[in-house]
């Protein structure tokens, strides 16, 4: 085992300061540790968990990681992709890096960094092309191809699709359809104003939460089940909690969830796009708008609360553009924290 500080890092610029060394050993990072990996020229043998790389001694089975290195010789060869060891000067072990954006301040790469830049989508390691720096599931040379930023990801939006909260779809080009599993056409692909991916706009989107989705900006998670919450707007019905404004976005009769135009606020049966007060205290008899509450509106109701403010939240099949600019503007916030952190 050898002794290793991965932090700081080399930068690229670094290599300059490379020495010969007599010694050269491949390793695979775990913690602060460069776990050697014995050469042994073959890959008959590789478990579902190794990959098979090609160094310039000879091919070898090597378990997923960060690759670590004494020379430029211990990282993989390959004949596309150059790969370098990059040291932090007087440090005796680096990473193994190709000349590609790693996201982070050079002389600061993490080893997380590393290991999500060169995952690729079996779970093995892969040259920088294949692997995901930002995490948004967009290989970074397709974000390449596609003119997004391949270390900037947007927010991780929930939208309800094929009867669950999915992650809003990504698209690898912007302008066209984007379709669902069966072909069908589910919306338009859009290219985020901050460049972080291109993603699918969903017509009549329905917004959705999970433990790892989150509503759009300015909507609050309503628990629908166990594991997934509808995104609702307190606005649409001032003073309603939120375990009674989810009945604005459920289908009246069968309870499950639908655009706000199509839902039913105050359970009264008509739609809240044909009802003159969606929010009405009338509430029918038979049932509450939340279900458990039958005929009693939360307190501080107010008359007409959800006419006006449905129009901003954009459940509605008139404005869909509009759910997509609380994307813009939670992504704008995302992307002046980078801009801060990169210029630190
Ligand atoms: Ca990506
Ligand atoms: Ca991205």
């Amino acid at each position: 085992m050898l002794d290793l500080d991965l932090r700081p890092l080399a930068s690229l610029a670094g290599l300059a300061l490379l020495a010969a060394t007599a010694h050269a050993q491949p390793g695979v990072a775990v913690g602060n540790t460069c776990e050697p990996v014995t050469i042994t020229g073959s890959c008959d043998t590789c478990a579902t968990r190794e990959s098979c790389i090609a160094f310039e001694a000879g091919p070898t089975c090597v378990p997923f990681g960060a690759l670590c290195c004494v020379t430029d010789a211990d990282c993989p060869y390959d004949a596309v992709h150059t790969l370098s060891c990059a040291r932090p000067p007087g440090a005796r072990e680096g990473l193994c890096l190709e000349a590609q954006d790693y996201c982070e301040d050079a002389d600061a790469v993490s080893v997380d960094r590393v290991r999500a830049c060169h995952r690729g989508s079996n779970g093995l390691w892969a040259p920088w092309a294949d692997g995901d720096c930002d995490g948004d599931g967009m290989h970074n040379e397709a974000e390449i191809m596609a003119g997004t930023d391949p270390c900037l990801a947007p927010p991780a939006l929930g939208v309800w699709l094929d009867g669950q909260c999915n992650k809003v779809p990504l698209c690898a080009e912007a302008g066209g359809d984007c379709v669902d599993g069966a072909g069908e056409k589910i919306g338009t692909c859009v290219r985020y104003d901050d460049g972080s991916a291109i993603a699918c706009q969903v017509d009549d989107p329905i917004p959705c939460a999970t433990v790892e989705l989150v509503c759009p900006a300015g909507l609050v998670a309503a628990p629908y089940n166990e594991t997934e919450s509808l995104c609702v707007d307190p606005g649409w019905c001032p003073g309603w909690s939120s375990e009674a404004l989810i009945a604005c976005v459920l289908d009246d009769e069968t309870r499950t969830p639908t655009i706000y135009a199509e839902g039913d606020c105050d359970g009264d049966t008509d739609e809240n796009d044909g009802d003159e007060d969606p929010c009405g205290i009338e509430a029918d008899a038979g049932g509450g708008p939340d279900g458990g509450a039958p005929g009693a509106p939360p307190p501080g109701l107010t008359f007409r609360g959800g006419g006006g403010c449905a129009c901003r939240v954009g459940p509605r099949r008139d404005a869909p553009s509009l759910w997509l600019l609380a994307l813009a503007a939670a992504l704008g916030l995302s992307r002046a924290a980078r801009r801060a952190r990169r210029s630190r």
